[in-house]
């Protein structure tokens, strides 16, 4: 296989695209086609200040170090969850994240959840287990919570993070199958920002799991390989199986399942219902939005009256 650029020899094969590269010519091509996907969906401009949430896994890696090399005016943001299952999966997440900003002169603010809510993430969850939340509903909570604190505190204009294409097919046919027209009307590149909650992009959300995977081992990013312990048997993975199967048949059809939906949307299939989205009022603790009277879900959990 030929680069189509260069007509060396190709690294990758993207038959979706109708497209080989090389190793020089695919590390060219990843951070172009981000600059135009952050255009397109108008991500955010030259001037605005980003924070991006890294994980040290390859895709929030990779999104930070496209965004660097952009010239983006991009900060990192490591949220130490306390997992230690195993390997101690989050102080070696954390060891290379500090490493990939050292490197490159980046800065990255570290914030610890156990010192913000008092406990870790695995000791929440052991706290509510005869609540119905699962680890990851608790964890998300949290880290959307300490997300947007962090972007509301330090001045950030958006937040940015790392789901790539078979993440948000994943999620998509998670919620087209229960047909949640909520979650559906939500799911996309760019969340807007309200007033007290920053705006939510995804750059990479075009680009394949693979297609990063080889962005950050041909790029030289070290990286964790290993999932969260919390992720096994989670629905997210199933589902994403089960799309890869259906790409081994059809190549392409993750690309055009995403990105058809995102026509439909822009084209107003789910528009109708708009003008009912619930109302949201400032936290009475934190000052996040929220929809509940008073107290928003993070402050009832950390106020131990979440049941
Ligand atoms: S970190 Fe947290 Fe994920 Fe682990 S506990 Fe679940 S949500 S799987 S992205
Ligand atoms: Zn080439
Ligand atoms: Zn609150």
């Amino acid at each position: 296989m030929k680069c189509k650029k260069c007509g060396g020899r190709a690294s990758i094969n993207m038959p979706h695209h109708h497209l080989a590269l090389c190793k020089e010519h695919f590390l060219e091509w990843v951070p172009e086609q981000t600059a135009r996907f952050i255009e397109k969906y108008r991500m955010f401009g030259p001037d605005e200040k980003i924070l991006v949430a890294v994980s040290g896994g390859k895709d929030s890696l990779s999104l930070w170090d496209i965004l660097h090399r952009l010239g983006y005016h991009a900060d990192g943001l490591y949220l130490c969850l306390g997992i230690n299952e195993g390997i101690s999966y989050s102080s070696r997440s954390q060891q290379l994240t500090e490493k990939f900003a050292a490197e490159r002169g980046l800065t990255l603010h570290i914030v610890n959840v156990q010192e913000q809510t008092g406990k870790t993430i695995p000791e929440w969850t052991e706290e509510n287990k005869r609540g119905r939340e699962k680890p990851c509903s608790l964890c998300g909570l949290v880290k959307r919570h300490e997300m947007n604190r962090v972007a509301r505190d330090l001045g950030y204009d958006v937040l940015a993070t790392g789901h790539n294409l078979d993440d948000e097919a994943s999620v998509l046919f998670g919620n087209t199958l229960i047909w949640s027209g909520d979650y559906l009307r939500r799911q996309g590149p760019v969340l807007p920002g309200i007033s007290g909650l920053a705006r939510k992009v995804k750059p990479l959300c075009r680009f394949y799991e693979r297609e990063m995977t080889a962005y950050a081992l041909l790029r030289g990013i070290e990286y964790i390989y290993e999932e969260c312990p919390f992720a096994v048997g989670a629905s997210s993975i199933y589902y994403k199986e089960l799309l890869n199967q259906l790409e081994n048949h059809r190549p392409g059809a993750k690309l055009i399942f995403y990105l058809n939906f995102l026509e439909a949307r822009r084209s107003g299939f789910f528009a109708e219902r708009e003008q009912v989205d619930v109302e949201l009022h400032p936290c009475t603790n934190c000052g996040q939005p929220t929809s509940a009277p008073d107290l928003c879900s993070y402050c009832r959990m950390i106020s131990k009256e979440l049941k």
